[in-house]
């Protein structure tokens, strides 16, 4: 169409009128839009800015994946072939693996069950280390067996071998690790023959028989009995065999039916009574995976279990109503633990005791996870989570995990680097003379070193810096994650092959003890390679980790029914 001619002079000074009207218009509606985008997009910024509760991170990511740090995740590899190769050419397949001497171990006179090897297996396969993995296959292949007259701890070779070889067979998908995994739980299901059904300390896997704690015979440890719940209900459900489910899930019911009014557990229970016996209550050593178990028991399947989210919260309010301190300088937060005393006359007092093992720091990531979950309020979590998407308790919960990790990383401002295996935090009234709000019992300057001093490889702070980088995006995790590799590699990495035990952090150079621990391999190392890996690898939505590190797959749960419920 031609364009119109304005041929007529009037028709032109009203065109002129409109079209000054038209733009003193457009000009006012112009800073109206102006003023309508720049208010939409603060709010909207303001709105899709997640907050982390108190402290907002330095680089908020508001997607969902995060990309891998490849130099870091390469150099967390290495490592692992470091530690992997001098275990392989001078002690193969035996359970355990002294780098100095350069000598094996095992776990019974009659052979070992391969703990090392089936620990390392799923690290190999995340890591795409196929050579490693071929042969270590090859070995289980033709040198494996769990017919070997022993005692193998119950709990033990649950999270390690069972575990295992379960979530070999996921990644791998390859039917020997699972034979080999039916195998193993037909021989550890004899310890769950007592009255109570509350699994014996240790196992003849050869003669298939549970064996008593050799000192005191009906105790039990509460957390190892309450930690096999992932291996033996990822197996009913692989297997449709309901035996596998109802033992391990019949622990749960009758540790349900004993808990005390706080929800929080003494660390030993009686086997033939089903109570728990007087004894400490600690999230560490023999308490600990208690409550990662309750949380990933909740996971594991899909959420459909509404008994574990409630022991889970339950016990979370405990910690918080008993346990959670802060120290008064630093504030520095910590879980103190309780110690009984019975009184002349019957009745039984708690002290608390200001003493955090290292294994404490597995329940900074464990809240962290059990906040964005367990207390979602919301279907959608964003990365890190908004306040408004987090129940009043998983607000509660994700602030006292960021606080714990915070302290966790606190307790590497050693020497080396490296955190020691327990801490003291200081009363009020004590001064110390170092810049710490926590000092190592009966460690002096050129005395001795103290059990108290030594890092054995753990991965408790490792696993939790996993999951809150998972959780928020916020590179200070790795930045601390990448500070406690360096610190490894200084001070545990052996030239010749292999890594350490450092006997006391606070000492430099340092002094070793002969023993790789079978975790750095399944844990420490995995968790810090999928630190710097990017998150599509082992996503939190698709998987559980057991106590051991080794992914096993979220699920529904089939044929299998639980035994209690609410
Ligand atoms: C691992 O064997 C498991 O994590 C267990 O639950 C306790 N801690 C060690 C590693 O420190």
């Amino acid at each position: 169409m031609p364009p119109r001619k304005q041929t007529d002079s009037s028709k032109q000074s009203i065109c002129s009128s409109i079209g000054a009207l038209i733009r003193s218009r457009l000009r006012a509606t112009t800073c109206k839009y102006v003023g309508f985008f720049v208010l939409l997009f603060i709010s909207s910024y303001l709105y899709l800015s997640p907050l982390i509760i108190t402290s907002v991170p330095q680089e908020p990511i508001s997607t969902d994946y995060l990309n891998a740090d490849v130099s870091k995740r390469d150099a967390v590899r290495a490592a692992f072939q470091h530690a992997w190769s001098s275990y392989e050419q001078d002690a193969m397949g035996a359970d355990e693996y002294h780098p100095i001497s350069h000598r094996g171990f095992n776990f019974s006179g009659d052979g070992g069950i391969g703990y090392t090897v089936v620990d390392a297996l799923d690290t190999m396969l995340i890591m795409g280390l196929h050579d490693e993995h071929a042969r270590a296959r090859q070995w289980i292949l033709d040198k494996h067996s769990f017919e070997r007259e022993g005692n193998f701890n119950t709990f033990e070779t649950t999270i390690r071998v069972l575990g295992g070889l379960l979530s070999a067979y996921h990644l791998a998908g390859d039917t020997l690790y699972l034979e080999r995994a039916v195998d193993l739980a037909d021989r550890l299901l004899p310890a769950f023959d007592t009255p109570t059904g509350l699994p014996l300390p240790m196992v003849n896997l050869a003669k298939r028989v549970g064996v008593r704690d050799q000192w005191s015979s009906d105790q039990i440890s509460t957390a190892e009995a309450a930690t096999l719940q992932l291996e033996f209900k990822y197996l009913a459900q692989l297997t449709r065999k309901n035996i596998y489910w109802s033992k391990v899930e019949n622990v749960m019911s009758v540790i349900y039916k004993s808990l005390l009014p706080h929800s929080l557990v003494p660390i030993f229970m009686s086997a033939s009574k089903g109570d728990f016996t007087q004894s400490d209550i600690r999230l560490g050593s023999r308490g600990d995976s208690y409550y990662e178990y309750l949380i990933k028991q909740y996971l594991q399947t899909n959420r459909t279990e509404p008994i574990y989210k409630k022991m889970y919260a339950d016990s979370m309010k405990g910690l918080h109503d008993n346990l959670v301190q802060k120290t008064s300088r630093q504030g520095l937060t910590y879980i103190a633990e309780l110690i009984p005393h019975r009184s002349k006359d019957g009745s039984v007092t708690w002290d608390r005791s200001a003493k955090q093992d290292h294994l404490v720091c597995f329940l900074a990531g464990s809240l962290m996870l059990g906040a964005t979950t367990s207390g979602a309020a919301k279907h959608f979590i964003s990365i890190p989570p908004r306040l408004e998407e987090l129940t009043q308790e998983g607000q509660r919960d994700w602030q006292t995990g960021v606080n714990l990790l915070e302290t966790c990383m606190d307790t590497h401002r050693t020497s080396t680097g490296l955190s020691p295996e327990i801490v003291m935090f200081r009363a009020n009234e004590e001064k110390g003379e170092s810049e710490r709000d926590w000092f190592i019992k009966n460690s002096r300057k050129g005395g001795p070193s103290s059990y108290d001093a030594r890092y054995m490889l753990r991965p408790e702070t490792v696993e939790s810096l996993f999951i809150a980088w998972r959780l928020t995006g916020d590179l200070k995790y790795r930045q601390h994650a990448w500070n406690i590799f360096s610190a490894i590699e200084n001070h545990c990495r052996l030239e010749e092959g292999g890594y350490a035990t450092v006997l006391d952090v606070d000492t430099v150079p340092v002094s070793r003890d002969d023993k790789q621990e079978t975790f750095f391999l399944s844990e420490t190392l995995k968790y810090l390679y999928m630190t710097f890996s990017d998150s599509s690898i082992i996503p939190l939505d698709k998987y559980v980790f057991n106590t051991e590190g080794h992914p096993l797959p979220i699920f529904k749960p089939t044929d299998t029914k639980p035994a209690f419920a609410l």
